[in-house]
């Protein structure tokens, strides 16, 4: 990678890879969270209609998770906020991770195409608001004091993500286009690394453990622990 003649904007794609040695599951890995639920279950609107107990106790076990001191940003997370501060152009993560770990590390520059598992909405009356505790059928709305219809501000499967529209305008920008920590089996996310190339000339670089999916639509692929090649690469890219 020639950081000399790289200037311009950055955008980073994330998954659950680069928060694996943070201590969070990946879903798609042996031990991953998709091997011990089905998205049917708790990862759909049709599962929160059905039965809105089990998906609100899915997502409190996670939020239990990772607010309880336990989980931290990993040398990944911080090697993309170094990058931030020291680029001499715009970096934009978008995150399909609804951890806050990007944002613990100093990450500014952050989309969360998949929703934050720190916020909850109310499917009647309001934005996203910042949310620790658990969520129960019986948890009433603290504005509109309505009973059942808090949710996790989570993009389920059949919804839309979050900020297509400057996500989409961000890559045709970039000159740099990075994936990392994801498996590249989940659109539209998956298909960001064709879009940074029918635009343009950008380069297209995958960090993840082993090859993803998508590997081959990428010019060039490092791997192994994100705790180890995104520093490298940072430090690289920075010179
Ligand atoms: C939509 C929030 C339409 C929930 C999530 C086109 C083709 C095929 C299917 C579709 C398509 N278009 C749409 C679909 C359907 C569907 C989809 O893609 N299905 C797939 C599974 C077949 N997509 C959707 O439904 C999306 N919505 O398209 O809406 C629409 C249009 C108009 C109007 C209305 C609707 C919505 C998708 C969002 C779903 N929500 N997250 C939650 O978190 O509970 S997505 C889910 O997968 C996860 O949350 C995660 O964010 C995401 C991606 O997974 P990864 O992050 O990649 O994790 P994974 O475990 O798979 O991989 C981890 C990787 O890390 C591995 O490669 C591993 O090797 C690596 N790794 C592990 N350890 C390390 C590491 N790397 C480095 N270091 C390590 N230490």
């Amino acid at each position: 990678m020639q950081n000399a003649n790289l200037k311009g904007s950055i955008v980073i794609l994330t998954g659950a890879g680069i928060s694996q040695e943070s201590g969070l599951d990946t879903f798609r890995d042996t031990n991953g969270i998709w091997n011990s639920v089905r998205i049917e279950d708790v990862a759909t609107p049709d599962a929160f209609r059905r039965d809105p107990a089990r998906v609100q106790a899915f997502y409190n076990a996670r939020r239990r998770q990772l607010t309880s001191g336990a989980i931290q940003p990993n040398p990944a997370h911080l090697a993309l906020a170094h990058l931030e501060r020291e680029w001499k152009g715009p970096v934009t993560v978008v995150t399909q991770n609804v951890d806050d770990l990007h944002e613990r590390a100093g990450s500014g520059g952050l989309i969360h195409m998949h929703g934050e598992l720190l916020k909850v909405r109310c499917i009647r009356c309001r934005d996203p608001f910042a949310w620790t505790d658990d969520l129960t059928t019986a948890t009433a709305c603290p504005d509109c004091g309505l009973v059942g219809t808090l949710r996790p501000h989570v993009v389920w499967f059949d919804e839309l993500p979050l900020q297509m529209e400057r996500i989409y305008q961000e890559l045709e920008g970039c000159v740099l286009f990075v994936s990392i920590g994801t498996s590249g089996s989940v659109h539209p996310a998956a298909g960001f690394v064709q879009a940074v190339r029918q635009s343009g000339h950008a380069r297209t670089v995958e960090l993840n453990l082993e090859p993803s999916q998508a590997a081959s639509l990428f010019h060039e692929g490092r791997y192994g622990p994100a705790s180890d090649v995104v520093p490298a690469f940072v430090a690289e890219l920075l010179g």
